[in-house]
């Protein structure tokens, strides 16, 4: 198996440094041979991503920016995208935003703003940019996001991001019945706990790491290249019957009561 994306075309979000999951999802998609173009939104992130590039000799088709709060910047970025390269297959969509405050005490004690920047950023980002992506995958094509079992249940802290990823997941479902008739599908992976720039220095994530370690039915955390794996099958034809899931990418977890 190494030509599953053959001359597919992906556009990436999210990669920040070689610990992103968008990272473990772009290695993946390339060694099947996928077309990749990445949108960035800090200059950092761009810089790292050129290194990376470098390093593992991979070809981007473009490097596009793209602000997720700015439905310009979003339009912008995708007709960027149109001009230079045309139809796309797949969207990989890997940010997500909240206030480090919002990420500890009590969710009773959640801003307005803080909520409106967290659903902003990690959920309305996927309907505003799943509406543009759209009307380049005139082939049809597939939508990934990535949630947490935080959108489930309570998990200490994740507070505000719990309830942005219950809406992501829920627009996951509207969008893969408005898109299906175009032959899109839309699916989440829920991965489990993975050490990334995101998840540095909020509270409660070792503790967390631990539990896994501990508990989870395989004993032991996941990485990004398994959930770069996962997100490649689901961008894959090899998943062409499945839409609207969400996908536990968690060392088995979510099934512990
Ligand atoms: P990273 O820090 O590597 O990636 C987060 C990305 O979000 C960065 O590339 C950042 O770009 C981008 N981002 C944030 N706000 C915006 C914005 N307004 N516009 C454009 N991009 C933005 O962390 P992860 O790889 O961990 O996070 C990726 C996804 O995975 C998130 O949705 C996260 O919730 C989810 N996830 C993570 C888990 C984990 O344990 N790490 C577990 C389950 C899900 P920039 O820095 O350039 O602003
Ligand atoms: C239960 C937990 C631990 C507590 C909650 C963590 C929530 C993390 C999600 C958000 C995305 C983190 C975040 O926005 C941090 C920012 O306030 C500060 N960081 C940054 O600005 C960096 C530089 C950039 C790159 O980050 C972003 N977001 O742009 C959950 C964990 C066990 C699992 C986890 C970490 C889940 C998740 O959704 O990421």
């Amino acid at each position: 198996m190494s030509n599953l994306m053959n001359d597919k075309v992906v556009v990436i979000m999210g990669v920040a440094n070689d610990r992103s999951i968008a990272w473990g999802v772009a290695k993946a998609l390339h060694k099947q041979g996928a077309k990749l173009i990445f949108t960035y939104r800090k200059e950092r992130s761009l810089d790292k991503l050129n290194k990376l590039l470098e390093q593992h000799q991979i070809e981007a088709l473009q490097k596009v920016s793209c602000d997720v709060l700015d439905d310009a910047s979003i339009i912008a970025a995708f007709d960027e995208i149109q001009k230079t390269t045309g139809m796309i297959h797949g969207l990989v969509h890997s940010v997500a935003f909240a206030e480090k405050d919002e990420l500890q005490g009590e969710y009773v004690d959640t801003t307005r703003d803080g909520y409106l920047l967290a659903q902003n950023s990690s959920s309305y980002s996927l309907v505003a940019t799943a509406r543009e992506a759209k009307k380049l995958m005139t082939e049809g094509g597939s939508i990934v996001t990535q949630t947490y079992i935080g959108a489930e249940r309570v998990v200490k802290n994740y507070n505000v991001m719990g309830v942005a990823k219950a809406a992501l997941e829920a627009s996951v479902m509207y969008l893969a019945e408005d898109l299906g008739k175009y032959g899109i599908r839309v699916n989440a992976i829920s991965a489990g706990p993975i050490r990334t720039l995101a998840a540095k220095g909020v509270s409660g994530f070792n503790d967390i790491m631990s539990t896994i370690e501990e508990r989870a039915p395989l004993r032991r955390n996941i990485d990004q290249d398994e959930v770069g794996d996962a997100t490649m099958f689901l961008l894959s034809s090899l998943s062409r019957g499945i839409t609207g899931e969400v996908l536990h990418v968690d060392a088995g977890y979510h099934i512990l009561g």
